[in-house]
């Protein structure tokens, strides 16, 4: 593997190959993160990262564009296709770099400096972009936030009471660790109440909404935005969809209101991952993923876990620690140890700081691309339970560990259902 990286550079090398053995030999279950397939990694490895394109396909600010502007087309397509729904016309940018460059050119086009937003807080399942005070979206603008109740519910009485309150001139709706369903029209009846915009940050659940798994936010949402490494499993990247009428601003507002030469080796992967999401095997994944999760969240809860609202409708739970010993941070470090990597999360009412947490979020996009299903969840629903019943004992310790590295050589990376190719 990566002959020429290894003869010319063995330091990076080494390290690269350090993490392709991390990712085979251990149970990646944050969930945000995937596997991509070596479809997907090979267009990202690809000499069109060597192309400059500034502006869009036909109208660039370079010469040589013709083969990029076929890739760039084609990745347009293809999104469009799998998140359009009947009746609601969308346009499509492909070049954010990221979730939260898109999160910030949709803020450049759409507020001026000082505007008032409506978003979830980030200690309630938000995301940073979603106005906290550390990140543009919170210095630039005024946001404003909505809340979990104590159920870990979204309260959508109290979205509407701040939305009359504040009356912002947009609304997000979208989360990072939220495990149930968004009603995206009750969000628009909100917006349309108070005359907002209304802004979806699908990041995390785009997968699901691609197969029809999680309802669309169109025809409700002005603008969608979302990540394309997530659910989506494609190459780590940003997009955002929009309604017709707002795609020229969003589009200027990409380039040059925000970013430079759009990453075309990654707008490459794009349209892979996107022509294989619209697979029918993509709707066999997600559906695998789903089923996953609630028999995770289900041998959790059976094991005397709490769940942040008590289970899950999606692809990600959140182990509740505040009545716990162990704090989210001294879960992540244990499970960690054992061979499961998850991240420590706020919770509802927390009480502990962001560093130390009271929560794990658990995710199963990553083992399910593996080809893990619900036999496999359940045991490694267990071995979470196990692990944070006796942290300190060692023979528990050992015995996972020796659990998770069996499991993860029994479905191995790029050896099967998820693409050919050599295991790592
Ligand atoms: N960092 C991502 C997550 O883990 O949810 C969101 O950007």
């Amino acid at each position: 593997m990566f002959p020429n990286l290894q003869s010319e550079d063995p330091e990076v090398y080494a390290s690269v190959m350090a993490e392709v053995n991390r990712q085979q030999h251990d149970l990646e279950l944050i969930a945000s993160e995937n596997h991509a397939s070596l479809a997907v990694m090979e267009a990202m490895g690809s000499p069109l990262t060597n192309k400059y394109a500034e502006g869009l396909p036909g109208a660039r600010y370079y010469g040589g564009c013709e083969n990029v502007d076929v890739v760039e087309n084609l990745a347009r397509a293809r999104a469009r296709k799998l998140f359009m729904v009947e009746g609601c016309d969308i346009g499509v940018n492909v070049q954010p770099h990221s979730g939260a460059s898109a999160n910030a050119a949709v803020f450049l086009a759409l507020l001026k400096p000082g505007d008032t937003f409506l978003g979830l807080d980030l200690s309630h399942g938000g995301h940073l972009t979603h106005g906290s005070p550390v990140n543009s979206s919170g210095r630039l603008y005024r946001p404003v936030h909505y809340h979990v109740r104590p159920d870990g519910w979204l309260d959508m009485d109290e979205v509407r009471a701040v939305a009359l309150a504040e009356r912002p001139k947009l609304i997000v709706c979208g989360a990072s660790a939220y495990p149930r369903i968004i009603d995206f029209a009750a969000f628009k009846a909100i917006a349309d109440e108070v005359g907002a915009l209304l802004m979806a940050d699908i990041a995390h659940i785009a997968g699901l909404v691609a197969v029809g798994l999680h309802p669309s936010p169109f025809p409700h949402c002005d603008v969608v935005t979302t990540t394309t490494h997530k659910t989506l499993r494609g190459p780590r990247g940003g997009l955002i969809l929009a309604k017709r009428d707002q795609m020229k601003a969003m589009n200027s507002a990409v380039f040059p209101g925000s970013q430079g030469g759009p990453l075309m080796h990654v707008i490459a992967a794009k349209a892979v991952a996107f022509n294989e999401a619209l697979q029918p095997s993509f709707r066999s994944y997600q559906e695998q993923v789903l089923a996953n999760a609630k028999a995770m969240a289900a041998r959790l809860v059976a094991r005397g876990h709490s769940l942040v609202s008590g289970g899950t409708d999606n692809h990600l739970m959140l182990i509740d620690l505040s009545e716990h010993p162990l704090s989210g941070k001294d879960g992540e470090l244990l499970l960690g140890k054992a061979g499961i990597t998850v991240n420590k999360n706020t919770v509802p009412g927390e009480r502990r700081s962001p560093m130390v947490t009271s929560g794990v979020r658990v995710g199963t996009p990553a083992m399910t691309t593996r080809g893990m299903g619900v036999a496999e969840s359940e045991q490694i629903a267990d071995w979470i339970a196990d692990l944070l019943a006796s942290p300190e004992d060692a023979d528990v310790h050992a015995r996972v560990r020796a659990g998770v590295s069996a499991l993860c050589a029994a479905f191995p990376l790029y050896g099967g259902a998820h693409g050919a190719g050599p295991s790592a």
